[in-house]
């Protein structure tokens, strides 16, 4: 790993999110809610339902016009690259991440015929070992962690897989799915962490505490992909953490009323977040953004390539809305 890369996972703490897309909608309405479901809740079946769901994914030729995709995987990766200087360490991070598992879901059901939620990786369970979970089980889950030198996950359902998009967004030599555990960065996800933030009283503050520590602990605690800020989507274990992250935002929205109208926050990050290597988002979301100043509001678009419709922060905000419509369990 170059030192630029160094730079941008040790500045790269915020990058979160989640939500749920499928569902199945009414108009104006949410008559039944998908299910996203704690990993260790699944059965055998559904677990594997869902990987060959995500591997499906990864097997389909790309199909939304992303330039030099190779398939719906890489184009679903191009989208967080691509403005990733601009959902992390601002107001649309939490709200960004949620509308990005609906477009993980929907693509899930689109091409692959999956129709079930994105399930949670429940970190705090067991954040004194990133081991101590059948999550990496070869069989039955996502494989483990990485060997070698290169870091290359080997075994299970994702082992061989690669990715093309650099950290401009460009398509470039193919790199394979790496991980490298790291037991002390994980135990940041655990309990006593999650209830400092619930215990904030403002969006912004929930928005950097959860960020920070709840965040990060799952992206720098599976390492290499997962601890690149832009790249981590690569991994399939992101879509995990973030319906994790995702879940306990919600929790703290639902513990009071106005919280599900609330936002705030800039529209660019701070310094730290301004490495040259960010890809640098064009006008096609920068100039749309609908809030009409430096300041995150209910306006502002949330950009998704055009693999699904763009959507607005107030329409994602309540889980439960037309376009969410997802319960967690
Ligand atoms: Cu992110």
């Amino acid at each position: 790993m170059g030192i630029i890369q160094k730079l941008i996972v040790a500045f790269a703490f915020l990058c979160l999110a989640n939500t749920k897309p499928t569902g199945k909608r009414q108009a104006g309405g949410c008559a039944a809610p998908v299910q996203r479901r704690a990993w260790v809740n699944l059965s055998n079946e559904e677990k594997q339902a869902y990987i060959q769901a995500d591997k499906c994914l990864q097997n389909t030729p790309a199909q939304y016009g992303i330039p030099g995709a190779r398939t719906v995987w890489d184009e679903l990766q191009y989208v967080h690259i691509r403005q990733a200087n601009f959902i992390h360490g601002v107001g649309t991070f939490l709200p960004w991440h949620r509308y990005y598992i609906k477009l993980h879901e929907t693509l899930l059901s689109k091409h692959c015929g999956y129709s079930g939620g994105n399930p949670y990786w429940r970190e705090a369970d067991h954040a004194d070992s990133i081991w101590a979970t059948n999550l990496w089980d070869a069989t039955t889950g996502m494989g483990g962690d990485g060997q070698g030198e290169q870091g290359c996950v080997a075994d299970g359902p994702f082992a061989g897989l690669t990715l093309i998009y650099n950290a401009a967004a460009q398509p470039a030599a193919p790199y394979c799915l790496a991980r490298r555990f790291n037991v002390a960065s994980f135990q940041e996800a655990g309990q006593s962490h999650i209830d400092e933030c619930f215990a904030k009283q403002s969006y912004w503050e929930a928005m950097q505490c959860y960020g920070n520590a709840v965040h990060w602990a799952g992206h720098a605690g599976v390492g290499r992909v997962m601890e690149d800020a832009m790249l981590a989507p690569g991994d399939p274990v992101f879509f995990l953490h973030h319906a994790n992250l995702d879940r306990l935002y919600y929790e703290w929205q639902r513990a009071s009323p106005g919280r599900v109208n609330e936002i705030a926050g800039p529209n660019t990050p701070g310094p730290e977040f301004a490495a040259d290597n960010w890809g640098r988002p064009g006008p096609e979301f920068t100039e749309s953004s609908g809030d009409g100043g430096g300041e995150t509001t209910l306006n502002h678009v949330l950009w998704m390539a055009g693999m699904i419709p763009n959507a607005t922060i107030s329409q994602v905000l309540d889980i439960h809305s037309e376009i969410n419509c997802a319960d967690y369990l």
